[in-house]
């Protein structure tokens, strides 16, 4: 790579100051804007050369590619899901393509893929479908089949952005604990969970319960504690609940999260 800057720069002095027939010319005709391109090329190319070494940035973003070189991970492991010359938002398996751009992140990816018309995004559960049940006949594409058999069906995979063909635990999309309220120091059980945050069709409704048999979905009994924090994905947060009866004082309670299509 060095030696192709230099090499470039020698034939880049070749072209300007070589003269040639009668009367004398220039080999081609330059204008200032081809200068202004060339420095610009030049810089990027040397920036991309140093890069090779450790961090640089190049075109203002901080690139590694001595990673790419010693990298384990083939290009077809670093592509998103592709939905003809698209790709599908956030799929990305490594954003940061192993360290090549240590900045990067899914929004950013998607930003750029966005603004070159090349993203696939994912707004109803039909275009998710498209992407992720591809290739899955009709009967496993439907919201209520559960083709992983994993006990959620693909509207609640969608709902919760999982993987519809591989099995997924509770673990994955919601957590409950017991956690300390710093407003009186006491332990109250608390309930957080992944949600899309673009969610015009899905209703997330924490529902709480005395015997597991029948479910108040007012949520009168549960507050939501601070503001949802946004995942690394871009298009998922994860919000945490509140039940408001003391453990201490309370028999039993239970927590879950229910989720409704509201575009059946
Ligand atoms: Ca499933």
């Amino acid at each position: 790579m060095q030696n192709a800057v230099s090499i470039y720069t020698t034939a880049s002095n070749y072209v300007r100051n070589t003269r040639t027939g009668n009367p004398r010319i220039h080999l081609y005709s330059l204008r200032p804007s081809h200068f202004t391109e060339e420095q610009k090329v030049l810089t990027t190319t040397q920036s991309v050369s140093q890069s090779l070494d450790g961090p640089a940035v190049v075109g203002g973003e901080t690139t590694d590619f001595s990673k790419f070189v010693i990298s384990s991970k083939s290009i077809r492991e670093q592509l998103p899901v592709l939905v003809g010359n698209k790709a599908v938002a956030s799929t990305t398996p490594d954003p940061t393509f192993d360290g090549v751009i240590p900045n990067s992140s899914q929004t950013r990816v998607n930003d750029i893929l966005r603004k070159k018309g090349l993203l696939y995004e994912v707004g109803t559960f039909g275009t998710w479908a498209s992407a992720f049940l591809k290739g899955r006949s009709l009967a496993d594409q439907a919201k209520g089949a559960d083709p992983d058999k994993d006990m959620l069906n693909n509207f609640a995979e969608y709902a919760f952005n999982l993987n519809p063909n591989a099995s997924s635990a509770l673990k994955h999309y919601q957590v409950s604990q017991l956690a300390t309220n710093v407003a009186d120091g006491k332990n109250y059980l608390q309930l957080s969970f992944t949600r899309r945050i673009v969610r015009t069709e899905i209703s997330y409704i924490v529902a709480v319960s005395d015997n597991l048999s029948t479910w108040d979905r007012t949520q009168l009994q549960v507050q939501q504690v601070g503001a949802p924090q946004s995942n690394a994905d871009g298009i998922t947060e994860v919000v945490t609940y509140r039940l408001l009866a003391l453990p201490e004082v309370t028999a039993r309670k239970f927590m879950r999260i229910e989720i409704t299509d509201l575009a059946p």
